[in-house]
């Protein structure tokens, strides 16, 4: 393969989320990858540890997925979803219901995460208009929650960073407090101990705002854009309580959780929890051709489902809605997860990665150790004078070293591919230790 070197110019494309003057002056650029690994403009290879942006669960350039691709660009390369269909959009959905938790019997397509979280709150206040209750308009988010970057996405998110710059945003919309609490917490292995009280906040709101205005409840079961905030024990389960209680619609955000990344295909299978709405992107292709995915239970699928049958139900929905490659690409996917059994093999390896991470603790300014699933996070105390800088150098060391991490404030998140072997864990916790010696 021709190995192109640095491109002409950079200055053209505007990165996102990304510090565009530091990274064009350095920058870091893949041109190959091939199962648990990157290869670079220069010829390196970088171990992935963060599936690409948590979304590569069953590795690089995978042959079912690519063929099935292939495949479908030379049969139907588009047909769109809006009064008319096309027959792998169905399959799909089929597909995904069959492994989706019990009761989720429908699949709304998107694009994105932050799609399937817009369609998702507006389905929850449409079902409740539907319902004969038009005044639960309400969103409840969560602080650090990451619900993607369009308005509503952004409104319930609780990130101040992605808040401050775009106004007031979507209206009627209160938050939960977040669960990190190192002073109770630091150093849990799996679900922390303390903290499931924090469910009653939600009581708190309701009394505020009262259930009658309510929709919907918003959360990741572990917050993960924001440094892997793992639910303290009953937390969700809590939660998921009142909001039954309620009528408040609960809608988890799986979109890095969903395919196995905590060893059950869903986050709610791990926790046990029901919630009505399931959102999800990310490893729905494994991260190959754009797609998301809001899995629907039937009672709020058949609450749209009352008014003259020659009228649209929902007012709502993409060009790109279960887009025939997206499809492919997705099949692929799932033929690929259930052949290696990739949905379950994080289970297998969460103790051998759950020794390699704590084993870091005691490095220098390391002030917290988490793990879940296949899922780990480092966090650093701060440098007051420049916060988040001790982690961001981390990362750029840990690239030059081979090895790609994903760095969030002063925390260092870790999530490879499913496909990962014990070796391989011990050559991604080589490096990322000797960075962190050496690191200043
Ligand atoms: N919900 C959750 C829970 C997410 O993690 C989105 C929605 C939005 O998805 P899209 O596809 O619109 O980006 C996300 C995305 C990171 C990182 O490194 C996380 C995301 C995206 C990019 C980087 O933490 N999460």
């Amino acid at each position: 393969m021709n190995i192109q070197t640095k491109p002409n110019d950079l200055a053209a494309f505007w990165m996102p989320f990304s510090a565009n003057r530091q990274f064009k002056k350095a920058p870091r650029l893949f041109v190959e990858a091939k199962g648990v690994h990157y290869v670079t403009d220069d010829g390196r290879r970088v171990l992935d540890g963060t599936s690409g942006l948590w979304c590569v669960n069953a590795g690089h350039c995978r042959p079912k997925i690519v063929e099935a691709i292939r495949k479908q660009a030379e049969t139907l390369d588009f047909a769109g979803t809006f009064q008319m269909g096309h027959t792998r959009a169905f399959e799909l959905a089929d597909r995904l219901t069959a492994i989706a938790p019990k009761g989720f019997e429908h699949v709304f397509f998107t694009n994105s995460g932050s799609e399937s979280v817009e369609t998702a709150l507006k389905m929850a206040i449409a079902y409740h208009r539907a319902k004969g209750n038009a005044a639960k308009v309400r969103l409840i988010g969560r602080e650090r929650g990451y619900h993607g970057v369009n308005f509503g996405g952004t409104s319930v998110g609780g990130i101040g960073g992605n808040r401050k710059m775009f106004g007031t945003l979507v209206g009627g919309v209160d938050h939960l407090r977040h669960t990190h609490d190192l002073s109770r917490n630091a150093y849990a292995r799996g679900e922390p101990e303390h903290g499931a009280e924090l469910a009653d906040e939600l009581e708190r709101l309701v009394a505020l705002h009262d259930a009658s205005t309510i929709a919907a409840v918003i959360v990741e079961p572990v917050a993960c854009s924001t440094g892997v905030l793992i639910p303290p024990k009953g937390y969700l389960k809590r939660l998921e309580a009142i909001c039954r209680k309620h009528d408040i619609l609960l809608i988890a955000d799986e979109v890095i959780t969903a395919f196995g990344r905590l060893g059950t295909p869903f986050a709610a299978e791990y926790f046990d929890i029901s919630p009505d709405l399931i959102t999800t992107a990310k490893a729905i292709t494994n991260g190959t051709i754009p797609m998301g995915a809001v899995f629907v239970k039937s009672h709020i699928h058949d609450a749209f489902m009352n008014g003259p049958e020659w009228m649209i139900d929902f007012f709502h929905g993409y060009t790109y809605s279960g887009h025939p490659m997206a499809c492919a690409a997705s099949i692929g996917t799932l033929d690929t997860f259930a052949d290696e059994g990739l949905l379950t093999r994080a289970a297998e390896l969460a103790p051998y990665w759950e020794e390699r991470m704590h084993a870091l603790k005691g490095l220098p300014h390391v002030i917290d150790i988490r793990n879940i699933g296949l899922i780990g996070a480092v966090e650093f105390e701060p440098d007051p004078a420049q916060p988040g800088k001790r982690a961001f150098d981390r990362f750029v060391q840990a690239f030059e070293q081979g090895l790609l991490v994903r760095q969030t404030g002063d925390i260092i998140a870790l999530s490879p591919p499913l496909i990962i072997t014990k070796d391989e864990i011990d050559q991604l916790f080589d490096i990322f230790a000797k960075v962190l010696k050496t690191a200043n």
